[in-house]
């Protein structure tokens, strides 16, 4: 929370996200009590110190009485937080029909649902009904918050809509939007039924920004192609008014970090843990239990290593940490199964009556106990399918000065891209080159763990959260001064 309060004024920054960066939980009529939640886009936000931000977004409940409303108001405003007020039902269509069930896979490759492929579906109108309603409530909030010279920067697929709502009540504003995940080659976002709608949304902002390149030119691709506007190495131009499109990798708060590993409790609890595993090598997984994370790959790709190198069975221990997410959609359920099932497979097959190849915990770790594990790790496994950036495999690296363990990093991770020279890259899907990857990064000499190591720390060290935020604002800030002095000669 230190991180919310209030700082020597630069810049006021309206930072508009689906979540706010706290879950509430309601204790009586008019009382609330307010936790921080996980998740990359906190984790990166809370990095940065520069501003003085508020956050706008859904606080993850259900308030349909004014007194609540009011109350749940009352305690955010002392976080800097204002909320958006959803209910049920457009939850229902918006979040967990629109963003979750049919952006989300679709961003990450995984196509549309079968029964969502046509256009005239009831449900896909409906939820796209929904999507622009929960948007344009999102832009009020936004609206009576507004004040002269504020930045407003929109976040993630589940606002693509407002930037179009915003411009609508005041052209002025310089606004911002960045993508979280993957955007997809010009042939998959083709085939979603309202691709031309959210194209034009999106570009009524200022800068629209992504974590990679290849994202950012895939979205420029998608305007040429299904808007047909024109690509400039810019952006996109639209009868004379541009719209920046640019890549802005993401960071962690690194120093947070490298603190935390000198605190005594975590101090005590890598104790703990290396008395625990003494004798064996940890390999770690840190995921939310999502099917873009590639988790059923990953530990099928351990089991082969087990099946392989009969030498190391008890000499290693993956810990797979996943925290459940959607837990009311049936795929995230169906997934949960299926991992349940492959770990008590393995287990059951390369197990002994005092040790297990796999622990695999369904839960979110507190801050320190994620730092103590990241610090006694020897091999961090990051499998994803697709993933836009990836910041644990930022978060491994930034506790790994003392140990320099070895990252294998999906190449479908937007982290490849800056942590490739260091870490060992792989085709999650191709289990066999997974497992052999295991091996090499168990086997591997000091000097050359040393080497790959330095490469991805210095890196993860300057390119942070805080550096993040500032440069996509001074940009978005440039960019609409430009655009006046265009409009002025
Ligand atoms: P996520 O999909 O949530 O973020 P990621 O970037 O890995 O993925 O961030 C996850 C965050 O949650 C990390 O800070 C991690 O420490 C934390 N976390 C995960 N599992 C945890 C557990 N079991 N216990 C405690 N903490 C846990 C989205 C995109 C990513 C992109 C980020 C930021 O999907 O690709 O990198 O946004 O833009």
């Amino acid at each position: 929370y230190e991180k919310l309060d209030v700082r020597p004024l630069r810049q006021r920054l309206l930072v508009v996200a689906n979540r706010l960066p706290v879950s509430a939980v309601r204790r009586g009529e008019d009382s609330w009590s307010l936790e921080i939640s996980a998740g990359g886009l906190v984790t990166a936000l809370l990095g940065v110190k520069e501003f003085e931000a508020k956050w706008i977004g859904w606080a993850g409940v259900n308030v349909p009485d004014e007194v609540g409303q009011k109350a749940l108001t009352e305690a955010l405003a002392e976080k800097r937080c204002i909320p958006v007020f959803l209910d049920e039902e457009i939850v229902h269509q918006y979040y967990n029909g629109y963003c979750n069930n049919i952006l989300w896979p679709l961003f990450h490759y995984l196509g549309l649902p079968q029964e969502d492929r046509l256009a005239t579906t009831r449900s896909f109108q409906s939820q796209f009904a929904a999507y622009k309603k929960a948007n344009q409530m999102f832009a009020d909030v936004v609206n009576q918050h507004y004040e002269e010279g504020d930045v407003v920067w929109c976040h993630d697929y589940h606002l693509m809509y407002l930037p179009k709502c915003l411009k609508e009540y005041n052209n002025n504003m310089k606004v911002g939007w960045f993508l979280h995940t993957p955007f997809p080659s010009s042939e998959i976002h083709r085939t979603l039924p309202s691709r031309s709608d959210l194209l034009r949304s999106v570009l009524a902002a200022d800068l629209v920004g992504f974590h990679t390149y290849d994202y950012a030119r895939h979205f420029v691709s998608a305007c040429t192609r299904i808007l047909g506007l024109e690509g400039t190495p810019e952006g996109v131009e639209d009868q004379g008014r541009l719209t920046r499109v640019a890549a802005f990798p993401i960071g962690i708060d690194s120093d947070r970090f490298i603190r935390a590993l000198e605190l005594p409790q975590v101090q005590e609890h890598i104790k703990e843990l290396k008395e625990r595993f003494a004798g064996r090598k940890v390999m770690l997984g840190v995921d939310r239990l999502d099917m873009i994370k590639g988790i059923p790959q990953k530990i099928l790709a351990f089991e082969k290593f087990l099946e392989e190198n009969s030498a190391w069975r008890d000499k290693v221990v993956l810990l797979q940490i996943a925290v459940p997410t959607r837990t009311d959609v049936p795929e995230y359920q169906k997934l949960t199964s299926q991992v349940h099932e492959i770990v008590g497979r393995i287990n059951g097959r390369f197990g002994t009556l005092t040790a297990v190849p796999i622990h695999h915990l369904d839960r979110s770790l507190d801050f320190h106990a994620l730092c103590a594990l990241y610090a006694v790790t020897d091999v961090a496994l990051v499998t994803s399918l697709r993933d836009g950036m990836n910041l644990v495999s930022y978060e491994f690296v930034a506790c790994q000065d003392s140990k320099k363990g070895v990252l294998i990093l999906s190449e479908f991770a937007g982290a490849a891209q800056s942590l490739g020279a260091g870490a060992i890259l792989v085709n999650p899907w191709n289990i066999t080159e997974v497992a052999d990857s295991i091996r090499q990064a168990l086997t591997m000499s000091p000097e050359e763990r040393e080497k790959r190591h330095r490469h991805n720390f210095v890196h993860v060290t300057t390119h942070t959260a805080q550096e993040w935020a500032e440069t996509f604002v001074s940009e978005l800030d440039d960019t609409v001064i430009e655009a006046q002095l265009r409009t002025k000669q």
